[in-house]
């Protein structure tokens, strides 16, 4: 059954089929934690300042010290899904918060999708948290 779904997930679209395939597990994970914006903030031309909140959803606290490994902005919500921008951490966040600047070439809808270790938790946290960019 293993061997069947990696094989689906090879020749699948990618994402969604590499999360049904860990589903049992993954959602637990996902399920416990979630990804939320903080705020959206111009930063100079065509960039925004974008900090998110990690917050462990079963008692509403703030998750500090995740390893952000995997990020990507889009403009899918508007529709350009293959319009990125380049993203790049800042430091300087309170525990809990993830602060990033981020090439918003273009203003309106953008996506950014993020994927993290949580210590104590085995599996990846994944989200995407939609956000405004002004020009
Ligand atoms: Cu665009």
């Amino acid at each position: 059954m293993l061997s069947r779904l990696l094989r689906a997930a090879a020749l699948g679209t990618g994402a969604a089929v590499s999360t049904s395939l860990l589903a049992p597990a993954a959602f637990a994970a996902a399920s416990d934690y979630r990804f939320e914006l903080a705020s959206a903030r111009p930063a100079g031309p065509g960039k925004t300042d974008v900090t998110v909140r990690l917050v462990h959803a079963p008692d509403n606290k703030p998750v500090p010290d995740a390893v952000i490994f995997q990020t990507r902005a889009d403009m899918a919500p508007a529709g350009m899904p293959t319009m990125t921008g380049n993203v790049a951490p800042q430091a300087g966040q309170q525990p809990g918060t993830y602060r990033f600047q981020i090439d918003t070439g273009m203003a309106g809808g953008w996506a950014l999708t993020l994927a993290a270790k949580v210590q104590g938790e085995p599996e990846t946290v994944r989200a995407t948290v939609t956000f405004n960019a002004a020009q």
